[in-house]
């Protein structure tokens, strides 16, 4: 594991950073509109008095506060995989680079010292888990690490309410950013809601020194909607979703190409739009990852 000596200053100094997601730019968005998005998210967080630190794995050595050229490098090369938390050791011995999910990253954040997490939409339970057991490594990952993970929800090709079931269960505090509807990423609101709610930053970063007082080790979910304005239209929404899941029952996908898979399908049904709406999710959580790691470092 290697934290970039910036990363590794700011982080001693108390100075505030944020930790980002590979995955979005390797298996989330298309080329080369992924390295753009994840250059771009950087230079908002920079913005904001805060470094971002993008965590992936390159040539089997995971990397936390990733350089241009090797953001680049995992961004347009096509051999790179996805690589979750368990994948790390295997993907050392053997040199592979890829993508870090969620669980992968928040592992890795918080080894390297990061307190907050920004990522496009969190891993859960997937329709039909009952009977495939395919619930993301992403839950019980975050059940052990005293981190802020922002995200739009859950998407919603995956099954919303056995997602806020696990949550609960695994102790996952989750707080509603200024909404009691738990976001569908996609669209502000999923359909399915969320019991608290934090009203700022400052009330993330409470929540967060609170945890640490209690002892109570798991992360703090800030489930921050896509603005209204920028959502997919609820009904481009549905028609998009009953289509991929109906592919991905079709191609008889299963597993950790399941997420990639629908996500394509969602991509392929609505053009431009659910990319767009992608972007501007990415957008927003970067953005108050960043103020809540302000926040935190204040
Ligand atoms: N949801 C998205 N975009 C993504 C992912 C999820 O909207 O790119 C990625 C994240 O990296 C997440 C992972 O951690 O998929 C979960 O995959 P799995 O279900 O295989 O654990
Ligand atoms: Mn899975």
């Amino acid at each position: 594991m290697r934290i970039a000596e910036e990363v590794a200053a700011a982080v001693s100094a108390g100075r505030p950073v944020l930790a980002c997601e590979s995955t979005i730019v390797t298996h989330g968005l298309p080329r080369p509109r992924n390295s753009q998005v994840a250059r771009e998210a950087e230079d908002l967080v920079r913005g904001l008095g805060v470094l971002p630190a993008t965590i992936g794995v390159v040539d089997g050595e995971a990397v936390v506060g990733l350089s241009e050229s090797e953001l680049d490098r995992l961004a347009s090369d096509p051999g790179v995989v996805k690589l979750s938390a368990r994948d790390l050791p295997v993907a050392a011995a053997t040199g592979a680079s890829g993508g870090t999910t969620v669980a992968a990253t928040a592992h890795l954040a918080h080894r390297a010292g990061i307190r907050v997490f920004a990522t496009g939409g969190l891993g859960g339970v997937h329709r039909g888990a009952s009977s495939t057991f395919d619930e993301s490594a992403d839950l019980p990952a975050l059940a052990r690490l005293p981190i802020v993970v922002v995200s739009a929800g859950v998407k919603s090709v995956l099954d919303v309410p056995a997602t806020l079931e696990r949550l609960e269960t695994l102790g996952i505090s989750v707080a509603g950013y200024r909404t009691h509807a738990f976001p569908g990423f996609y669209v502000a609101d999923s359909g399915h809601p969320v019991s608290q709610r934090i009203e700022s930053p400052e009330q993330a970063a409470a929540a967060w020194r609170a945890a640490r007082e209690l002892g109570l080790d798991a992360a703090l979910l800030v489930a921050n909607p896509v603005p209204a304005g920028e959502q997919l239209p609820p009904d481009v929404h549905d028609a998009a979703l009953a289509d991929a899941l109906a592919a991905l029952a079709d191609a008889g996908v299963s597993g950790q190409d399941a997420t990639p898979f629908l996500l394509q399908r969602v991509r392929d049904a609505t053009g431009d739009r659910s990319l767009e709406v992608n972007v501007a999710v990415y957008r927003n959580n970067m953005e108050l990852g960043a103020r809540i790691a302000a926040a935190l470092a204040g």
